[in-house]
């Protein structure tokens, strides 16, 4: 072969586009050479003297990565022996200020010293110092100190056997059960060093509508061998578990937990999982929701059910996550309250080594929710959040949808469980109830697609929910700015303007898709609008159970007047809320059935509000083509055309949803489109009709 044709494939390779699989650690080449210079003068060599697993991953991730921001290697050494510029990494279990993930790092006449107090968190100390590089801060006189402030922060799979995901959007389940346990793909392994590099330490890799497969022997082994790879990394293993498992796989006529013989089912199986992965992190369940068995079956409630898993797991340490989500299908009954009545009366009344997962808001991930209740009413129950980064009603992996807004909007709400600044951040941290135990889930967003999260910019939300998982109290807007930073661009304008594109996204999907309060759970297509939809198995799966609009006006009234679902929340909330005055408008028509022609706050009708908002989110998805536009000469060609192309699809159905809902609402408030907004070109039969294609087998 002559030289030119291996110069230009070398050439082509090395300036492939970026397929976004490398996420955000990709640590290219740090182009400022002064800057790398500077760099360099504290990272000549990483000091290790230990072969533990995960201080050794430590090690070999710092080295990678400042291979890669440096341009030139970097050994790993046992000593020192007196040369500065060396990164040291040690563990100190005596180590102050800090809990036991936490880690400190100094820089002191360039030498730096990572210090944990366990190793894994020397990996996050690592983690941390990488991602100041990748961000281009200095490391001169470095002096940081971080533990996380929840235990348990945790992605949930909804994976099937069958590698499908429930609500997944980019591509088939990560896991390869019909390879496993014999090829271990090399996925897994860039799995788990994102994960680290984030600071999540445990990963429920099956879905809640859990497959009894999983607790078979054959299927165990399989588990075990990815908990293998996960190990090195920090990140425990724990798998959802089908409640009628001893029925199923066991050969037992009952499940009921206050048998014995189911009880001791349970223990033998704990002590099989534990001989094959000892540091096997739990069981998640979902039970009696959605037409998932459960101990309700039996007679028996929430607490009988997890407790006797608890007792098997608990001489392994292992933990119980029972989620709270459960409603039943009545269709007079408020079905917002529904999770609160079942597990207020059960505070107190769990084992020690079970939380329960509660989700952000009362009904089901939408765009807006209000905080859940559950959150400021059961002191004595370690309650975990489920957020949802696969966007199940925010628009699958077509829609621009940054999430920290909706998470942090959550965290920061204050229940005023104990007294004004009760946030449930405060609550699910611990601190306000002195919980033993905490955690904090995320549904997740991954799947087999190279890019990991289908759209490109959805890794985003990955990232920041790791990221607040660790610290709940950093910013929306500084994630952001982090995560494009380190994965899209370091050029400061084009990364502002990214991180600014990122932060407007949510409230524009609500502008378009559910403005004021509006809400849309499940009702057939989560795709596509349809408010129109009045008929399903149960009343609650229909949409207009949800916003009950009539000739008088729109919303679900949960006052005193109506379902009375405010009652839920401590009177300082509820009498904000149950006001329609004092009601923050993001929430209105969550509690309040409003007049169409009610004049609101912002001095606009209710009917003028709601057009305002459907048409200015649909117009704004237009403004965030030009500004992502705007960015091209630095973002990586690839990207740039796979997000361009997203947000195309994304504008034709921002109309298609303003349309949707415009025309239909129309037909109850029989007022015109105000103007400047010009009335839709197409009909409600139209619209329908192009909704009836995507319910189409
Ligand atoms: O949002 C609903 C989803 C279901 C999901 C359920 C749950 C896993 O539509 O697909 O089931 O929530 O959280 O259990």
């Amino acid at each position: 072969m002559n030289y030119k044709v291996i110069f230009l494939f070398l050439f082509s390779t090395l300036c492939r586009a970026d397929d976004g699989y490398r996420l955000w650690l990709k640590y290219d080449l740090i182009k400022d050479a002064g800057q790398r210079a500077s760099y360099a003068r504290s990272a000549q060599l990483i000091v290790l003297n230990s072969t533990r697993p995960v201080l050794k991953t430590a090690a070999e991730e710092l080295q990678t990565g400042l291979q890669g921001l440096l341009g030139k290697p970097i050994p790993i050494v046992a000593s020192a022996a007196g040369k500065t510029g060396s990164i040291i990494l040690t563990v100190n279990p005596g180590q102050p200020q800090l809990n036991d993930e936490g880690y400190q790092i100094l820089n002191r006449r360039n030498t730096i010293t990572i210090t944990g107090k366990t190793d894994s968190g020397v990996l996050y100390g690592v983690f941390a110092l990488l991602r100041h590089l990748q961000t281009r801060q200095s490391i001169a006189q470095l002096s940081l100190t971080s533990s996380p402030k929840i235990q348990h922060r945790m992605l949930n799979h909804w994976d099937n056997t069958d590698a499908s995901i429930e609500r997944g959007y980019a591509g088939e389940s990560l896991w390869k059960w019909y390879e496993l346990p014999e090829r271990i793909d090399p996925r897994y392994r860039e799995y788990a060093r994102a994960n680290a590099s984030i600071g999540i330490n445990g990963t429920v890799v099956n879905n809640v509508n859990a497959s009894s497969r999983f607790l078979t022997a054959e299927y165990l082994q399989k588990v075990a061998s990815l908990a293998n790879v996960f190990r090195p990394y920090g990140i425990k293993i724990y798998l959802s578990v089908y409640f009628p498992a001893p029925k199923t796989i066991g050969g037992l006529k009952t499940a009921d937990p206050l048998d014995p013989e189911v009880n001791q089912w349970w223990t033998d199986k704990a002590n099989e999982i534990y001989k094959l992965i000892p540091d096997f992190g739990g069981f998640l369940v979902k039970a009696n929701s959605e037409g998932q068995p459960g101990p309700q079956d039996y007679g028996r409630n929430h607490a009988d059910g997890a407790n006797m898993l608890a007792k098997a797991l608990a001489p392994h340490k292992g933990i119980v996550i029972w989620r709270a989500f459960v409603y039943k299908a009545d269709g007079k009954a408020d079905r917002f309250k529904a999770a609160y009545d079942e597990f207020k009366p059960l505070d107190g009344q769990f084992e020690k080594n079970v939380i329960v997962q509660v989700k952000n808001g009362p009904i089901d991930f939408q765009p807006r929710e209000p905080f859940s209740p559950i959150f400021g009413t059961m002191p004595q129950t370690p309650l975990g959040m489920e957020f949802q980064l696969t966007q199940e009603y925010l628009g699958f992996a077509t829609h621009l949808v940054y999430e920290a807004p909706i998470f942090k909007e959550c965290l920061e709400s204050d229940t005023y469980v104990g007294g004004k600044g009760s946030t449930v951040a405060k609550v699910i941290d611990g601190s306000l109830h002195e919980y033993k135990l905490t955690a904090i889930a995320g549904v997740a967003n991954t799947g087999s697609d190279r890019n990991w999260t289908g759209h490109p910019l959805a890794q985003a939300n990955w990232y920041a929910f790791g990221r607040l998982a660790w610290d709940h109290t950093l910013s929306a807007e500084a994630l952001a700015n982090e995560w494009v930073t380190m994965t899209l661009t370091t050029e400061p304008t084009s990364a502002k303007t990214v991180t600014d594109l990122l932060l407007k996204s949510r409230e524009i999907y609500v502008n378009y898709n559910t403005p004021l309060g509006l809400s849309r759970p499940w009702t057939g297509v989560h795709f596509a609008p349809e408010p129109w939809q009045n008929r399903s198995s149960r009343p609650d799966w229909t949409a207009v159970y949800y916003h009950r609009a009539d000739s008088v006006g729109l919303g679900f009234d949960r006052t005193v007047k109506g379902s009375h679902a405010l009652a839920q929340y401590r009177p300082e909330v509820q009498r904000q809320w149950s006001n329609p005055e004092t009601c923050p408008l993001p929430y209105l028509l969550w509690f309040h059935h409003i007049a169409w022609t009610k004049k609101l706050s912002t001095g606009r009708t209710l009917w003028d509000e709601l057009c305002s908002r459907f048409y200015s989110g649909a117009d704004s998805v237009g403004a965030m083509q030009k500004q992502w536009a705007s960015v091209k000469k630095d973002i990586d060609p690839e990207t740039f055309a796979n997000v361009a192309g997203r947000l195309v699809t994304q504008q034709k159905e921002a109309l298609w949803w303003r349309d949707a809902w415009v025309l239909y609402l129309q037909e109850f408030s029989k007022q015109p489109i105000p103007a400047p907004f010009k009335k839709p070109e197409r009909s409600l039969k139209e619209v329908k009709e192009l909704v009836e294609i995507y319910q189409l087998r």
